[in-house]
């Protein structure tokens, strides 16, 4: 990492987030996407670009830095390059606080998470975020009940050891949900799996709303561009 001079754009721990979803248009420059991807990593920033399934976007690029104004100039470049912004989230890694007693090792991997994990190319995303209506509140339950019921997510989680990768990035305050859910799995019915799985944990079923859900498959930017037609 690059040392960094705007305390406002340097989260005191941990690292900025951002999704961007992007529509590919006729006069997209390919290099210059290409170039964008490049002076990011050169930055010591991770870039993951994603080729999508679906109408909602063409491209998603997931951008990691400990420096909003770099990540702002990735999202700056991929826009002067020509492709569409369409869609897009801002969050920041975190530590939950049902796992603050975990070594710190898993803490940095929570927090500095080395990105894509290898041989987890089924990818999806969506904010979510917990209730606070009047028929369930998880804001009002105690700390304690709280805790037990992430327990129970984290155990019906780690079934999937192994196939799966969860990175839960934080975005109260920063964007219209809680969190962001990124998700890397060996295969596309892993994803279908575990979310359905946990949709039975009381955490999810009585607590949890989540936004639009977003699903692709993770490549190298040039496979990304080759495969949404940004020839
Ligand atoms: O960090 C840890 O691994 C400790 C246990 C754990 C926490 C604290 C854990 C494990 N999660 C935690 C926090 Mn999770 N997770 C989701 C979703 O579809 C849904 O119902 C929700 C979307 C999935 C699929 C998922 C998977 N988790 C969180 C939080 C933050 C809550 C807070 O801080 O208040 C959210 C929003 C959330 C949502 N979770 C796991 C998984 C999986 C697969 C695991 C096991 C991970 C592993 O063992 O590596």
């Amino acid at each position: 990492m690059t040392d960094v001079a705007d305390p406002g754009a340097t989260p005191s721990v941990g690292l900025g987030v951002v999704h961007l979803f992007f529509r590919n248009q006729p006069l997209a420059d390919r290099d210059a996407v290409l170039a964008a991807f490049k002076e990011s990593e050169a930055a010591g920033d991770q870039a993951i670009s994603v080729a999508m399934l679906g109408h909602k976007a063409d491209l998603a690029v997931m951008a990691l830095g400990n420096d909003l104004w770099r990540l702002r100039r990735l999202q700056t470049a991929l826009c002067l390059a020509g492709l569409e912004l369409i869609d897009s989230y801002v969050s920041m890694t975190e530590v939950s606080e049902y796992a603050a007693g975990v070594p710190d090792e898993m803490k940095n991997a929570r927090l500095y998470p080395e990105l894509p994990p290898e041989g987890k190319t089924a990818w999806c995303f969506y904010p979510m975020s917990k209730k606070r209506n009047s028929d369930g509140n998880w804001f009002t339950l105690p700390f304690d009940q709280r805790k037990e019921l992430m327990y129970e997510h984290g155990t019906s989680g780690r079934k999937f050891a192994g196939r799966l990768v969860q990175l839960i990035t934080a975005s109260t305050g920063v964007d219209d949900y809680e969190w962001g859910v990124t998700l890397f799995a060996q295969r596309p019915d892993d994803l279908k799996e575990v979310v359905y799985t946990m949709r039975f944990d009381e955490a999810s079923a009585v607590y949890a709303e989540f936004g639009a859900f977003y699903t692709g498959m993770v490549a190298s930017p040039v496979e990304t561009l080759d495969a949404i037609g940004l020839l």
